[in-house]
């Protein structure tokens, strides 16, 4: 077998072994890598119904056949579980080095069981596995917890570690990698600190060999030249995301006051010219020439500091708070990256207190742009603290928790919080968010644009249609091979270089068809593992879960060019049902039995009848 390693490494932290489980050529095949092996490996090792915070919860990190190889920006993996946020199927993607370490351990994934006794490091290397007294870095941040573990192993090690927030179980902890890197959004950091594990190191030795290098390297060279050549690039290595926060102004996208509004007031202090006026570098994911890690110098009256700022973390933090000059926004973007806290969940939470203070549905009084208030809530949520210990449950459960009212304002699909983009005059957006496969987010399909450029306010089949293309694409391929998709986004790189390229990298003939066909297995697995999940949990399952947030149907846009706007329900079931109907799910959002069968998932099926899930 050539791309791939062929196996995982399995460790249990509860008994301190480890061991190698080949990976069948028919499995690798018909997954890929990445989020494809993570929910194959998730479905057939975690326990029906498993408390996601338990021992016997899996975590998976993952690399794909095209991860370290030299083609653009093929430094990403992707870590995955079951979410403690959510209670479905949770993943997140990270640009570092540890990716390409990883590959180079000579497995195709990881994964992590058990509960270690004491705090623990794990030193994963082709040596095997060293269980490490992880007591000495308890209570760390993510970058004095890096800092510690590069000055004891070496610098040419990668670490992947969670702050205080992931140690206290905070719903939404992430992972973190190279200061400023960050992936889980749904709890990824939360699942390693309930398994006592304070960070991973990775060092690798050598690459699995492609099939065909030749054609690798041909293909991976003239990929980086057309990156550089094209016309966005100059312009993208300025600015990189921030760019969004102006087109999401002028679109009235950007999330404000707890996503009430689309545009925010004071948005030229937060914007991407702001920005490279306080830039003092950048940074890049391995093997990318396209860099978008922007490093900026901030000053406020009472701190100054180095923060990687994204067009997500300073909407999150900035608009959809109240908070502007950027300096502000980039000192809580440290903290969250120092804690370990996810950023859009924290925008989020904040936001979400401050509109129920506002109502009076909340006792304390917040108010928006509040940033001393901001800073304190940071920290109280890291150290589940006073009021911290509520927002560090989450939107959803804060609502439940708080009652009355309180629902009516939450801004989150299934429980995981909406990311950057407000959709009260976007539907095909809404729609994106709401059937994302890990609750509200853009990874799998940034169809505003799209949505903006075919007709913003309709509802149409069609919308339902290219949305299931595009979460093939990004979530279905890019999540698999695992690459960064951002050079086909934001500098139109070619799609059609890779499937090439994973055909040169594994000997096997992907055509789109293929490509296709396994991401339709990806999507409709990952879906099987939720309905799973949320039945054996004794959770009500209909197509209610895939509905975006009332707010955006109900009250809605004050200001701006859009005043007035809000959702149309009809015109969102029309979309939701055509969507179901091209996955092959039926009116339920649940798997068809001809659809499962069809993708080779007939085995899915028949789980999913033993407990009692009727299929059509
Ligand atoms: C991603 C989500 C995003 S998406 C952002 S900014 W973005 C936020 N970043 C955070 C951060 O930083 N610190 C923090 N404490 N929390 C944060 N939460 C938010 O997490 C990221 C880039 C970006 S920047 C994007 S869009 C693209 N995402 C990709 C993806 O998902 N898949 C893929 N194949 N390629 C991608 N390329 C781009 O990568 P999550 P990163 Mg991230 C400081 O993790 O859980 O997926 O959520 O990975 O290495 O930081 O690169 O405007
Ligand atoms: Fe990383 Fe940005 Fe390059 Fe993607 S484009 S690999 S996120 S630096």
């Amino acid at each position: 077998m050539k791309g791939w390693s062929g196996r995982y490494l399995y460790v249990d932290l509860s008994n301190k072994k480890f061991h190698y489980v080949s990976l069948s050529e028919d499995v690798l095949t018909s997954f890929i890598g990445g989020r494809g092996l993570a929910i194959k490996l998730l479905w057939d090792l975690n326990p029906v119904g498993v408390d996601p915070l338990s021992p016997e919860n899996h975590l998976i990190l993952a690399v794909g056949p095209l991860t370290g190889y030299p083609l653009p920006s093929s430094g990403k993996m992707v870590i995955a579980s079951k979410s403690p946020l959510t209670g479905g199927y949770g993943d997140g993607n990270i640009g570092t080095r540890a990716a390409v370490e990883l590959r180079k351990l000579g497995v195709d994934a990881v994964v992590i069981k058990g509960r270690a006794e004491k705090p623990t490091v794990l030193y994963l290397s082709c040596d095997g596995v060293e269980f490490k007294d992880g007591r000495d870095y308890w209570g760390l941040t993510t970058k004095e917890t890096e800092e510690k573990l590069e000055k004891e192993l070496g610098k040419d090690v990668s670490v992947l570690s969670i702050g205080p927030a992931g140690e206290r179980l905070v719903k939404y902890a992430t992972v973190i990698s190279e200061f400023g890197r960050s992936a889980g959004r749904p709890g990824m950091g939360t699942v390693m600190g309930s398994k006592n594990l304070k960070a991973v190191v990775v060092k690798g030795c050598s690459q699995p060999e492609p099939a065909n290098r030749d054609e690798l390297l041909k293909l991976g060279a003239e990929a980086y030249r057309k990156v550089k050549e094209s016309p966005s690039y100059e312009f993208w290595v300025r600015q990189g995301t921030m760019a969004t926060i102006e087109w999401s102004q002028k679109n009235s996208v950007l999330p404000t006051h707890n996503f009430s509004e689309g545009v925010f007031d004071y948005w030229e202090g937060i914007d991407g010219f702001i920005m490279e006026s306080m830039k003092t570098r950048v940074k890049a994911c391995p093997n990318c020439n396209m860099p978008c890690g922007n490093v900026v110098k901030y000053v406020t009256s009472t701190e100054s500091g180095e923060a990687e700022l994204d067009y997500e973390n300073v909407a999150m933090l900035g608009s959809n708070i109240g908070l502007s000059p950027l300096n502000k926004v980039a000192h809580v973007n440290l903290l969250a990256d120092l804690y370990g806290i996810d950023t859009i969940s924290l925008g989020n939470v904040i936001g979400y207190a401050m509109e129920l203070s506002e109502k009076g549905l909340l006792r304390e009084r917040i108010e928006w742009g509040d940033y001393a208030k901001v800073k304190e809530l940071t920290r109280q949520i890291a150290y589940r603290e006073g009021l911290g210990d509520l927002l560090a449950e989450g939107v959803a459960t804060m609502a439940n928790k708080i009652g009355g009212d309180a629902w009516k304002y939450a801004v989150h699909v299934k429980g995981l919080e909406v990311s950057a983009y407000d959709c009260h005059a976007a539907p095909g957006m809404a729609l994106a968010y709401a059937t994302s496969p890990i609750g509200a987010h853009h990874k799998d399909a940034w169809f505003i644009a799209t949505e903006i450029r075919i007709g913003r306010f309709d509802y149409t089949t069609e919308k339902a249609e290219r949305l299931v293309w595009m979460q093939n694409v990004r979530g279905g391929m890019f999540e698999s091979l695992v690459t960064c998709r951002l050079p086909w986004v934001e500098v139109s790189l070619d799609l059609d270089y890779y499937p090439k390229l994973l055909t040169a990298a594994t000997g096997y003939t992907y055509t789109w068809d293929k490509v296709f066909e396994v991401a339709n297995r990806i999507y409709t697995l990952i879906r099987s593992f939720w309905v799973r999940e949320f039945i054996a949990s004794g959770l009500k399952w209909s197509y209610e879960v895939d509905l975006p947030p009332t707010k955006w149907f109900t009250q809605p846009l004050t200001k701006g060019p859009l005043k007035g706007m809000k959702l149309d329900v009809d015109g969102y079931m029309k979309m939701l049902n055509h969507y179901y109907s091209v996955r092959g799910w039926d009116e339920r959002g649940i798997p068809k039995r001809s659809t499962l069968e069809k993708l080779g998932l007939g085995s899915v099926a028949s789980e999913l009848e033993k407990l009692g899930v009727s299929l059509k």
